[in-house]
């Protein structure tokens, strides 16, 4: 991971394979010179080449990487970052072909992972996401030995390089590695579990969102936790919980978490199995989304492709259309109209707050609302319903009081037998 370090200047470079596609790849490019300016780098040129499929070799065109390194020969890059996704084949051609490093988007998400990392589990995290990216990359660092001693050995045909012994060793070294790490993480992973079975009674909701959407903004505003806010990407990495009183004496258990980006190496999202569980586990989703932004139907979609892939996509969601100071009234205002399950708010300025809880409050409870026929006899038990659960409305029957509350799922036991079919 050190060649972000040394360098400054980069050119990035993508290749579009489906002419319809070509707006996405402009988007996803503008994108990944976001991440770079992030992880502390110069953009000088972005490139995008049209072809239907990938040069083996060098995954782009040749011709055009030289073209594009001669436009902005000026600048002196000494950095080529690949929006797509290169094999540690094609990495190590381009290098030795322009003398230059090449690395891809992944390298770059795992840079900011790697200096974002502030929690021991997130350091856990983003250290096995980069042994699992390191490992098939290993021959990058070793094939010189193969051109310099190794060579007389292999053209014998039976023989290997030096290199690949090394690689070898090295290889049986990281995957001890990744093993130890893998176990220290299983032991946060445990620890965690028996937190939540101690808040099991205690509705669980979870931000989620693209990164900078503001899901740690509105976080802060509902607690007093003080999270990092940064117009940066991922400045959350690990998940910041707390306890949160709704209405009527209600709690519910909120956390901040990971903002998730298009395209995010899956390698990433399995190493972050810690803090996602506090999404798997969720009752309710806030989907916080970026609506000043025009094309957040496009983050919509991709935010909903992580949540499949984490398999929380059955899990009830409410659209926080966020930073409503800032996004275009008209538009928003048809979408909401739209869209049931979602609400406009401003995390900084506090606009529509109050509304927005309850709506979660709504939310989570929605389920838990009955409707019950208590006999005149039974006096106690409507006095243990006041105190115990939320009515909404109270009818006399001949039969007995009709009564229609929200009841908490631990207590239901007690007027289970009242419970109107
Ligand atoms: N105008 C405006 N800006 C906001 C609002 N909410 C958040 N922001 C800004 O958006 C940027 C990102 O905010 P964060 O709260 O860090 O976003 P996040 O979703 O937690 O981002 P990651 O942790 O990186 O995933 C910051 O510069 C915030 O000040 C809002 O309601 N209106
Ligand atoms: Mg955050």
């Amino acid at each position: 991971m050190g060649k972000i370090l040394n360098m400054k200047k980069a050119i990035l470079v993508g290749v579009c394979m489906r002419p319809s596609d070509f707006e996405k790849k402009k988007l996803s490019l503008d994108e990944l010179e976001r991440l770079a300016d992030t992880a502390g780098l110069e953009v000088v040129g972005k490139f995008i080449q049209k072809r239907q499929k990938p040069d083996k070799t060098f995954f782009i065109g040749k011709g055009f990487l030289a073209e594009a390194l001669a436009e902005t020969s000026e600048e002196n890059p000494g950095l080529i970052i690949f929006d797509n996704e290169l094999s540690p084949s094609q990495g190590r051609n381009i290098e030795k072909e322009f003398e230059m490093d090449a690395i891809d988007r992944t390298e770059v998400i795992l840079n900011i992972f790697h200096d974002h990392a502030r929690t021991r589990e997130a350091q856990l995290q983003v250290k096995l996401a980069e042994l699992q990216y390191q490992l098939p990359r290993l021959k990058r660092l070793w094939s010189h030995l193969d051109r310099e001693k190794g060579q007389a050995a292999g053209s014998s045909g039976t023989g290997r390089g030096m290199g690949e012994k090394q690689i070898e060793i090295d290889k049986r070294l990281i995957r001890r590695e990744i093993a130890k790490v893998k176990t220290e993480l299983n032991k946060v992973f445990l620890h965690k579990e028996t937190q939540s079975k101690l808040r099991e009674k205690m509705k669980k909701v979870c931000l989620v969102g693209y990164t900078n959407a503001g899901k740690s903004t509105l976080f802060n505003r509902l607690t007093d936790a003080g999270v990092l806010v940064e117009d940066k990407l991922f400045a959350t990495l690990s998940t910041t919980t707390r306890k949160l009183a709704l209405s009527k004496g209600r709690d519910m258990i909120l956390s901040d978490t990971v903002g998730f980006i298009s395209n995010l190496p899956h390698h990433l999202v399995a190493s972050f199995r810690a803090t996602l569980k506090d999404v798997v586990d969720a009752d309710l989703l806030l989907h916080v989304i970026d609506s000043s932004d025009e094309l957040f139907p496009f983050y919509i979609d991709e935010v909903q492709k992580v949540l499949k892939q984490i398999k929380a996509e059955e899990i009830p969601q409410l659209l926080i259309m966020n930073k409503s100071d800032a996004a275009d009234r008209t538009k928003m205002m048809f979408y909401l109209k739209s869209h049931e399950n979602s609400i406009l708010i401003s995390a900084k300025n506090g606009e529509n707050i109050d509304k927005f809880l309850q709506r979660v409050d709504d939310e989570l409870h929605s389920a838990d609302k009955y409707v019950l026929l208590i006999p005149h006899t039974e006096q106690k038990a409507v006095n243990l319903l006041h105190k115990l659960g939320q009515i909404e409305s109270t009818e006399y029957l001949e039969e007995g009081v009709q009564i229609t509350a929200i009841i908490n799922q631990e207590d239901l036991h007690a007027f289970e037998r009242f419970l109107r079919k």
